[in-house]
């Protein structure tokens, strides 16, 4: 077998593949409270089980730079912005109106201790892996603490502060003309979908529950507007899909996706909500399910970030993740 350091074992093309892994050793330390679903502990878990199965020899690793308040203005209004850097448990209740205003402090979005490092941190590592990718430096860049994908540009919500994922779509649009960003978390990534709804350089595919669920968006009929028209794509699902209808679903779709728009990067949410059992999600995939989508967007052999997102069950994130960058299945 064709392993090498930094590169993970050759691809059914034959060409090895530059891995490159951001990890922020402080991650597990931000906690959104007690009883919340959303632990970014999870991420530090997966973290382990690379290190102790002996994986992380084949791919870079590296902690994250933070992301520049000027990175998260790219998308971000100023006043949120500012507003998030000054936050505080301890100061937000005389920000009432502001709290309201971006969403922020109420159940899913709370305030708490570093929210802003958290925030600066995540989107960092999404934004570097696209310089890598634009560089060339890396063929696969990996950010499971990233895929936050329901911010919005004015606002938290559905348990994400800045949409790091939008922040490394434009980063990648500063090199390459079409980016194709899907979403295999079992929510809509509306908070993606709404920042391009308008532009043919960035197509959004997104698989989802769709009906009396969070975010209420994703109709199939939702399809892109103007110059983005057709450049939107929904597949609204019932609870309870397994591996095989999903499998039958996203492999023709994203076959066609890639053969039709031809993208120059590709960009895959990897919530691991949509996996069985877990807390919030009602899909029934198995982490070997969930990883044959990896496994397919990366037999395109087109530069690819892989972001986390949702996942609230922490052994199946863990071990769904640490598949995912190195298995069998998703990367040989
Ligand atoms: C989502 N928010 C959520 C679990 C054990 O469902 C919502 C809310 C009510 C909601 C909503 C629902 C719809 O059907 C349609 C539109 C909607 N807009 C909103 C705001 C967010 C999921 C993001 C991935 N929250 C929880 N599902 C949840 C949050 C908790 C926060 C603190 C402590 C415990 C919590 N437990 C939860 O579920
Ligand atoms: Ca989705
Ligand atoms: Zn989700």
């Amino acid at each position: 077998m064709n392993t090498g350091g930094n590169s993970l074992p050759s691809g059914p093309d034959g060409s090895k593949r530059k891995v490159c892994y951001f990890h922020d050793p402080d991650i597990g330390n931000y906690y959104y409270g007690i009883g919340h679903p959303m632990r970014p502990y999870r991420t530090a878990m997966t973290f382990s089980l690379l290190k102790n199965y002996n994986l992380l020899q084949h791919m870079q690793v590296f902690k994250p730079a933070p992301a520049q308040e000027t990175d998260l203005r790219s998308f971000h209004a100023d006043d949120y912005v500012d507003f998030l850097k000054r936050v505080t448990p301890e100061n937000q209740k005389e920000h009432l109106l502001q709290l309201k205003r971006f969403n922020l402090g109420v159940f899913d979005c709370p305030v708490f201790d570093g929210l802003y490092s958290y925030c600066r941190s995540y989107a960092g590592g999404s934004i570097s892996g696209a310089v890598r990718l634009n560089n060339g430096l890396s063929d696969i860049a990996v950010n499971w603490a990233g895929g936050l994908h329901h911010a919005k540009n004015c606002g938290a919500s559905g348990f994400c502060y800045v949409n790091d994922i939008v922040l490394a779509i434009l980063e990648l649009l500063a090199n390459h003309q079409r980016v194709l960003y899907v979403d295999i978390d079992v929510h809509h990534g509306d908070g993606v979908e709404e920042a391009f709804y308008t532009t043919d350089r960035v197509m959004t595919v997104s698989f989802h529950k769709f009906g009396n669920y969070f975010p209420g968006t994703g109709h199939i009929l939702d399809i892109g507007y103007g110059e983005g028209k057709y450049y939107s794509v929904n597949i609204p699902l019932h609870e309870g899909i397994d591996d095989e209808s999903y499998q039958l679903l996203f492999k023709p779709i994203m076959s066609k996706v890639m053969e039709v728009y031809r993208p120059e990067a590709v960009v895959l949410q990897c919530g691991a909500d949509s996996l069985s059992g877990d807390r919030l999600g009602r899909f029934n995939l198995t982490v070997k399910g969930h990883a044959e989508c990896v496994k397919y967007m990366r037999s395109f052999n087109v530069p690819l970030l892989l972001l986390g997102g949702g996942g609230y069950t922490l052994r199946n994130v863990a071990r769904c993740w640490c598949y995912e960058v190195f298995s069998r299945t998703s990367l040989n």
